[in-house]
């Protein structure tokens, strides 16, 4: 069965494009997984822990066959891959790939929340998602994103860096 899901990736840390790049080459790469769709580049201000450098951040939409638990994996195996450190909660970090929505399935294991928890109140995640797909819904509430939108609090923290044109913003993912 094929499903789809949404995921939001950030990055704060060096060249923060290569890594947002590469991120979306090792996922479009994966046999079971098909980069359907990427927002816009984002240049967002830091959310949390506030003392590091402004994100990079976009939300990918992908067709794949694993199952939400098999995909997280395939995240967290990315992150490892592109040299993550887990040193501060939050805090800065070269790659981060976080499940938004895993077709409209509510998910909740000891490693897996989804939706995931935070995304309603970012804006971070909120934007680039509408800009994508303006019709989805929140599983939980039945809400649409564009209310959401409406309503979330620092959008002025989320500046438009690069705007995607044509088909997507990275022209080497076939490579
Ligand atoms: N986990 C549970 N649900 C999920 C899910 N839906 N997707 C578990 C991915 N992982 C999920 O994550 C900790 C644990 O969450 C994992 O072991 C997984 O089993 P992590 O990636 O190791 O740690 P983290 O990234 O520090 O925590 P988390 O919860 O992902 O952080 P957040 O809340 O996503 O915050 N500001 C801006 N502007 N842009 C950002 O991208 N990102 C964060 C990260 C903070 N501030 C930011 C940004
Ligand atoms: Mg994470």
């Amino acid at each position: 069965m094929t499903s789809t899901a949404y995921l939001s990736l950030g990055s704060n840390l060096d060249d923060r494009l290569l890594y947002l790049r590469e991120a979306v080459q090792l996922l479009h790469g994966d046999q079971h997984i098909e980069v359907s769709d990427i927002s816009s580049l984002y240049e967002t201000d830091p959310v949390g822990y506030t003392n590091q450098g402004n994100f990079l951040n976009i939300v990918v939409e992908l067709k794949t066959t694993y199952t939400a638990e098999q995909l997280l994996s395939v995240c967290q195996s990315i992150e490892n891959t592109l040299g993550r450190k887990r040193v501060i909660r939050w805090g800065p970090r070269t790659v981060d790939l976080d499940i938004l929505l895993f077709n409209h399935e509510n998910i909740e294991t000891d490693d897996l929340s989804v939706p995931h928890p935070r995304m309603h109140e970012r804006a971070f995640v909120i934007i680039p998602l509408v800009e994508i797909e303006p019709n989805i819904q929140l599983p939980t509430s039945g809400q649409s994103f564009n209310e959401i939108l409406e309503r979330i609090p620092d959008k002025e923290g989320v500046r438009l860096w690069k705007r995607k044109n044509g088909e997507d913003v990275f022209e080497h993912l076939e490579s």
